[in-house]
């Protein structure tokens, strides 16, 4: 038993195998600017999610607001973007720091992705470009009702799938495709914390691929030739000790996620039952990556699972309010939007806690903390 526990720990490669990777970098001395490594992951990651069109960046944030960019978000006078306030920073930050408007939609009861009633209803305004969902979780939105209200509207669609790395849907002939399969594009975090880490990572995958020499060039100053800059792009290349890093820790992805669902399994067997306690239902036709273990506490107020993450903190187990509060109410924000809009996130983001998820986490810690947490039932 480990006696201190954080929330996630990054899954990393056998040391020698990063080691016999970068070796060649120690020869060629070329360190970043889209290098043999970069190339390499790049193709990797196309296979791996069944994408045509890919591109690396240095984080997904960057990579978000990039691909904002890319699809020319904004640009035709349209500025209101529909999106969850229930998500980390930077989905809202993205669309905020692009100049453009966020508008909330509340999400779903069943799996906390954005509602798509609520996108109809609010895609009937004429000032709206663009629908920027989250598989939060990893828990696929309703992809096809989101596409068929963006079809209908004239909207783009721009997943933030940084979640949702290794997730996959079958199709109707049996086959499966994964979360970059959907919308216009799709933004995946490879950060430390992730199912799939580069260190520091992200990537775009996009539909169309007249869109690949802009995210390259925009991602690199815009520079499009020797002597022309066409963009006002900025710096968001991946580099290549990072993208080395994807290189291994792809080859140890499929173990990666077979771990997770057993750590996922078990909390499930422990908490499943426990009065006022709710978890996750993995949904029909989806593979999971197992990214987060959130639960949730009944009631409208936040004390008791408050006093869940005390009794965890006191024995030196990390949890996380992912994602208290509601980006809609960050004081950066505040007298900008009215939470009370979206009461069913706003709720969600009173209840949850998410419980610590990684590969090498020990079934018997699996116990303890849910005893913990079972056992901070009726403390608040
Ligand atoms: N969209 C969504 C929906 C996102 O969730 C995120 C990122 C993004 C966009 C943007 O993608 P990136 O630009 O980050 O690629 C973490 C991550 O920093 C962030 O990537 C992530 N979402 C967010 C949900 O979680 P913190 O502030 O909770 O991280 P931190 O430093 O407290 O770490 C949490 C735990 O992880 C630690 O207790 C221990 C473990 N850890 C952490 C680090 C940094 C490791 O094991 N290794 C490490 O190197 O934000």
């Amino acid at each position: 038993m480990d006696s201190h526990i954080l929330v996630t720990r990054s899954s990393m490669p056998p040391l020698e195998e990063y080691v016999a990777e970068i070796a060649p970098l120690w020869e060629s001395h070329w360190l970043t600017n889209m290098g043999e490594k970069h190339k390499e992951f790049e193709r990797l990651l196309k296979e791996y999610l069944g994408a045509n069109n890919v591109a690396l960046f240095v984080n997904g944030h960057n990579a978000l607001e990039c691909a904002i960019e890319a699809l020319g978000l904004g640009a035709d006078g349209r500025r209101k973007v529909i999106t969850t306030p229930f998500t980390f920073a930077s989905t809202t930050h993205a669309i905020v720091r692009k100049g453009l408007e966020p508008v909330f939609a509340d999400v779903r009861e069943s799996d906390y992705t954005i509602d798509p009633e609520q996108v109809a209803r609010l895609a009937a305004d004429p000032e709206v470009c663009a629908v920027l969902p989250v598989h939060v979780y990893g828990n696929l939105c309703d992809v096809d009702a989101i596409q068929s209200i963006a079809d209908e509207r004239g909207l783009k669609v721009l997943y933030d799938a940084a979640h949702a790395f290794g997730v996959e849907r079958r199709r109707p002939d049996g086959s499966w495709e994964s979360a970059a399969s959907f919308g216009d594009a799709s933004m995946f975090s490879f950060h430390a914390t992730k199912v799939f880490n580069t260190v520091e990572g992200g990537a775009v995958c996009f539909r169309d691929p007249a869109l690949k020499p802009v995210l390259d060039q925009w991602k690199n100053f815009g520079i499009t030739g020797p002597e022309d800059v066409e963009y006002v792009g900025g710096n968001a290349k991946m580099n290549e000790l990072c993208a080395a890093m994807g290189i291994c820790n792809l080859r140890h992805l499929d173990e990666e996620i077979a771990k997770r669902r057993m750590v996922a399994a078990r909390y499930c067997e422990q908490l499943e039952g426990v009065r006022g306690l709710h978890l996750s239902p993995l949904h029909e036709g989806v593979r999971s990556n197992f990214a987060y273990m959130p639960i949730l506490f009944e009631g409208e107020a936040p004390a008791e699972r408050d006093a869940a993450m005390a009794a965890l903190a006191e024995t030196g187990i990390g949890s996380r309010k992912y994602f208290y509060p509601l980006t809609s109410e960050f004081a950066c924000y505040a007298g900008r939007f009215d939470s009370s809009m979206t009461p069913v996130a706003l709720r969600l983001s009173r209840q949850v806690l998410c419980l610590p998820m990684y590969a090498d986490l020990a079934l018997e810690d699996v116990d303890r903390i849910c005893r913990i947490v079972a056992g901070s039932r009726g403390r608040s």
